[in-house]
């Protein structure tokens, strides 16, 4: 272990040592404890089913079927992709070969927005890795899967406790022939805030290490100044820049004069001017209306000439028919979801728009079989989490007034929930819009959209209106996320900022004009290399260097779980989030070749001190665990 420090010491890595290195170095000898893994998956899987899971009803497991998988030789070669086309013909190739196409060429949103957008960001890697080899065999076609970025980085760590990264690197080995796309929120990186350039340098080049092929790049103000270091960067690590507008309001609808299509086009035309490679049209509230879609598309066919990628959500119930308008006027490329994970607030169905175009001039590339396939098994897998559903049964034109985001619904209400106005939802929805209007009708995507959330969440909390909150507004606390906003440091809204609102919000702060990453000084990666070194007691990697820097208490929390639990990622879903009933009996493969046999005996009441013993057989073998039962 301790030459393995050594090579694995950042300074060491970096050349940067000489031969006091090892006296100056005590961290060298902090030798990890190599408690034994099994122990602490059974202090997790016991934990769980004392305790149970936040955000999971706290009852005995149901009985789930396995997921269906079409069957298939997996050890044959996937037939190539546009990964080789990228690989072999450099990114203008790329994208003169997808002007050429006739068809209409699919993202498939799965593995990332679907979930996001239907169950709070909360699928697995695990599930993601049981389907990976099928689809990389059968969904050839597509033209990338968005299976990265968003809300996923921070959910995977916060609530599923388990690595992002990994999560890349091996999709990457199993998904071999398809480009991987990302969703990256400017300046915001992955997070909800503005970080140093540096910062977003460096996670756009890890990235694009790691196996992300194509950055969907977004401001959530539509400020281009927001935007330019990212695409910069992606051009610099040679990979595919998706510079994204959000579309917002209705440009056919004349009472509403903010958001016209001369403002699309504009925009599109400095997004151009700036390097980007692919245009995105990112509706990610599912307003864009089929007839606005087929005029917004052909004015921008005749304004740029990049090949435009439209990203809808379904929750009007719109979808397909505004993707039939927009494939009319010349759309290259849209997301879909496979079909159990598609509709409402996730994407159209890329089954149901398959057989929509069908005998059309432009039909969908892709196999409507593999499509329902591969479906099959998300249909059984959506099942364990059903605790995430957001229990929107229906399309919901509503969608046009409060205008939230697909990806925001889920995750809102259950923010919510968990300060105690689940009740009080619809007044939430209600609110969303009316902060809306008081911000002065602001584009509503991460982060923006989060201000939007909080500050309709504490108006209902505390009983306020628009003019109370002026009327009152230099006695109120607002959200930080609101200050934030006001002060300039997520960007400049598209006509300002509503003066007097900012000044009650404000109150002696100063507002910002410049972007903010002129301001932030630059992260010395270094420094917090050592910093985590020494909090963690181990060598550290550049991914993980760059997660705390992102989300310093959430890896910290994350970091302990694994401490204490090891990695929880092997176990199988149902039993990670309601633990094990008695007398189940589980396989664990914490590593190639190397199962756990795990059998739940017997479950004690309480002790005095409030503990259970918990009884389980781990390879045959009797273990004792003792928990707290904090229920
Ligand atoms: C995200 O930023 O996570 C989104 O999905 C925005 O639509
Ligand atoms: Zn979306």
């Amino acid at each position: 272990p301790f030459l393995e420090n050594v090579v694995k010491h950042p300074s060491f890595i970096s050349g940067q040592f000489n031969t006091s290195f090892i006296d100056s170095t005590p961290e060298l000898f902090l030798f990890p404890n190599r408690k034994d893994r099994g122990t602490k998956l059974l202090n997790y899987i016991g934990n769980v089913t004392v305790n149970g899971f936040p955000g999971i009803e706290h009852k005995s497991k149901p009985i789930f079927s396995s997921a269906r998988k079409p069957k298939m030789d997996l050890t044959t070669q996937p037939k190539l992709g546009t990964k080789q086309i990228l690989e072999q013909q450099g990114v203008e190739g790329l994208v003169k070969w997808v002007k050429e196409q006739q068809g209409v060429l699919l993202t498939d949103t799965t593995f990332r927005d679907a979930h996001q957008s239907l169950l709070a960001t909360r699928v697995r890697s695990y599930d993601m890795f049981g389907i990976a080899k099928e689809s990389s065999q059968v969904l050839h076609n597509l033209f990338s899967y968005e299976m990265w970025g968003g809300a996923t980085f921070d959910v995977a760590y916060r609530f599923l406790k388990e690595n992002p990264w990994d999560r890349l690197l091996k999709m990457r080995e199993m998904i071999p022939n398809v480009l991987f796309q990302m969703l990256f929120r400017g300046a915001n990186a992955v997070g909800y805030k503005n970080y140093p350039d540096n910062v977003i340098r460096e996670f756009i080049q890890k990235s694009a290490d790691a196996g992300i092929d194509v950055f969907r790049i977004f401001d959530s103000l539509n400020w281009i100044k927001g935007m330019g270091v990212a695409i910069d960067a992606t051009r610099q690590s040679g990979k595919i820049a998706e510079a994204a507008i959000c579309y917002t309001g209705d440009i056919l609808d004349h009472t509403r004069t903010k958001y016209t299509v001369q403002y699309y086009k504009d925009m599109a035309k400095e997004l151009e001017a700036v390097g980007a490679h692919i245009l995105a049209i990112k509706d990610m509230a599912g307003l864009l209306k089929p007839e606005a879609a087929y005029r917004l598309i052909s004015e921008l066919k005749s304004t740029v000439d990049l090949p435009i990628h439209l990203h809808t959500h379904d929750t009007s119930g719109n979808g397909i028919y505004t993707y039939a308008k927009a494939i009319e006027a010349g759309v290259d490329i849209v997301d879909t979801a496979l079909g159990s994970m598609a509709g409402l607030t996730s994407q159209p169905s890329a089954s149901t728009l398959s057989y929509a175009m069908k005998g059309g001039s432009r039909e969908v590339i892709g196999d409507v079989d593999a499509f329902e396939k591969i479906s099959y098994y998300w249909e059984d897998v959506r099942k364990y989490y059903q605790d995430f559903e957001s229990g929107m049964m229906s399309p919901h034109t509503e969608i046009y007034v409060h205008e939230m985001p697909g990806g925001q619904y889920s995750n809102l209400q259950q923010q919510a929930k968990a300060v105690g106005l689940g009740e009080r939802w619809e007044e939430v929805k209600e609110m969303y819009s009316r902060v809306n209007l008081l911000f002065g009708d602001v584009v509503k995507v991460t982060p923006s959209s989060k201000v939007v959330g909080d500050m309709a969440l504490f108006m209902v909390q505390n009983n306020l209106d628009e003019i109370s909150v002026i009327t009152r507004g230099k006695m109120i606390d607002f959200p930080d996320s609101v200050i934030e906003f006001f002060e300039g440091y997520i960007g400049q809204p598209f006509g300002g900022f509503p003066n007097e609102l900012q000044k009650v919000v404000l109150k002696d702060r100063q507002a910002i004009t410049v972007r903010p990453g002129e301001l932030l000084e630059p992260v010395d990666f270094q420094a917090v290399s050592e910093e985590l070194f020494n909090k963690l007691g181990r060598p550290v990697t550049n991914q993980e260097i760059l997660a705390y820097t992102l989300y310093p208490k959430v890896f910290e929390e994350y970091s302990a779980t694994e401490k204490n639990f090891g990695d929880v990622s092997v176990l199988d879903t149902p039993t990670f989030l309601y633990g094990m009933r008695l007398g189940e009996e589980i396989e664990v493969e914490i590593e190639v070749g190397k199962t756990l046999i795990i059998k739940l005996v017997s479950i004690s009441e309480p002790t005095n001190d409030g503990n259970r013993i918990i009884y389980f057989e781990l390879n045959g073998q009797p273990r004792e665990i003792s928990i707290q039962d904090m229920t």
